[in-house]
């Protein structure tokens, strides 16, 4: 019981100690990725994860739930002082359970949502025809303007009179301007929906002033904690008031059983790292980054999506540059090279999902190491290069070098080197 795991199991320490040298020599550009904190991660690696707490502090259905309820309970008063929300629930396992949940406590099956669609940089539990929220309720869609690559609410305000919806989703994970939460909350007001804001990607943005904040405006705020909020993995729910008893037994019992209070407690940690006045900067500077990486390439030559970005990430149409490059094949060349990105859809992209004509990619990461605006100009520099070179394997090489070597400028988790 007491031994150390390189003593228990010297393979998953070998496993892990190669992502570590991948964490640390390459340019992670994924934009829902990030580097959450030591302290968060001692904690979730702690003694916490062996209690079972079924139910919510203060009415658990397990005996010796005294020390989890003060965890969960400072979770939920640090989330309130961060976001502002009335009610928070900080038990969903993932993000998809938390918006899972919400339809369960809000709608039937068969009720109607207008959520945005996969392709155009809406999550699958938005309405995917592949996800159960796509099978168990009837799904409207909405997209971006075909010129300006921007969600048109005059269209918003049109699908919603058409068709009825119950609720509404605000939110995206690949769309690279700000919502407008009081104009989605007006549309809702029309046609008497819930409107619920998925704010996954850009909860650190918002909890660090360099997003507009939905909190006022929606019935419901779902979040995965672990994007640019910089937690560990996980998600919460928060709401109105009034919604709290639906929400809650929605999340328990009506789909988890025990919460997992060792990541509980690292989100604990999390909100109070994003209560201090530098998890401010930090989320400015993630938005001044994506600024110049955007800038540099356009410079370079290649086509933005709604031509730059308003937040952490941007979407690069290949189709601008290279003809027959798909996303798929972009983002592997550029692993090669050591920089890691996402293959993505563009707005009416003519590629499969699978394939793609674009490529995704966000600051989160190369920020919390510590890299500024001269940083983007390189990044976007070994970018452009990679994909100039992608036949060439020696240059592909060289790069990696490179990026290794600039990557070193820019240590992470020293203490475990
Ligand atoms: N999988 C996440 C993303 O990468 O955007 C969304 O949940």
């Amino acid at each position: 019981m007491n031994k150390l795991l390189a003593e228990v199991d010297p393979q998953v320490v070998e496993i892990t100690t190669k992502d570590l040298e991948r964490q640390q020599n390459t340019l992670m550009l994924i934009p829902s990725e990030n580097y959450a904190s030591r302290a968060v991660m001692e904690i979730q690696g702690s003694i916490l994860a062996n209690k079972y707490a079924e139910g919510y502090p203060g009415e658990r259905y397990y005996n010796g739930c005294q020390f989890m309820d003060d965890v969960e309970s400072l979770a939920i008063n640090r989330a309130k002082a961060l976001f502002g929300a009335e009610h928070i629930n900080v038990q969903p396992h993932a993000g998809s359970q938390a918006n899972m949940a919400v339809y369960h406590a809000l709608l039937e099956p068969g009720d109607t949502i207008l959520g945005m669609s996969l392709s155009q940089g809406g999550h699958l539990t938005h309405g995917a025809t592949v996800n159960f929220s796509g099978n168990l309720y009837n799904i409207a869609a909405y997209g971006v303007d075909v010129d300006s690559e921007m969600i048109d609410m005059d269209e918003v305000g049109r699908l919603a009179k058409e068709h009825r919806p119950k609720l509404i989703v605000v939110g995206a994970t690949a769309y690279p301007r700000h919502f407008d939460f009081e104009a989605w909350r007006k549309i809702a007001d029309s046609v008497e929906a819930y409107l619920l804001a998925d704010i996954a990607h850009i909860a650190g943005l918002i909890a660090g002033g360099a997003h507009p904040d939905p909190v006022p405006y929606s019935d419901v705020v779902t979040t995965t904690t672990h994007k640019t909020l910089r937690g560990p993995r996980g998600a919460m729910i928060m709401c109105k008031a009034e919604y709290a008893d639906k929400i809650d037994r929605a999340v328990f019992p009506g789909l988890q059983g025990g919460p997992f209070l060792h990541t509980i407690a690292a989100r604990a940690v999390a909100f109070k790292e994003a209560s201090e006045p530098e998890f401010k900067t930090y989320q400015e500077q993630i938005v001044k980054n994506a600024k110049a990486l955007a800038k540099r390439l356009m410079e370079n030559g290649f086509r933005l999506v709604s031509g730059g970005t308003d937040n952490h990430l941007m979407l690069i149409d290949l189709t601008s540059k290279y003809e027959k490059m798909s996303g798929r094949q972009a983002a592997d060349h550029l692993e090669d090279a050591g920089i890691i990105v996402n293959k993505n859809t563009i707005p009416f992209d003519k590629r499969k999902p699978k394939t793609t004509s674009g490529l995704r990619l966000g600051t989160p990461m190369v920020t919390t190491r510590g890299m500024n605006e001269e940083a983007m100009i390189q990044i976007a520099d070994f970018i452009t290069e990679a994909l100039e070179g992608r036949q060439k394997k020696s240059i592909k090489l060289r790069i990696q070098e490179e990026v290794k070597e600039f990557c070193a400028q820019f240590p992470i988790y020293e203490y475990l080197n």
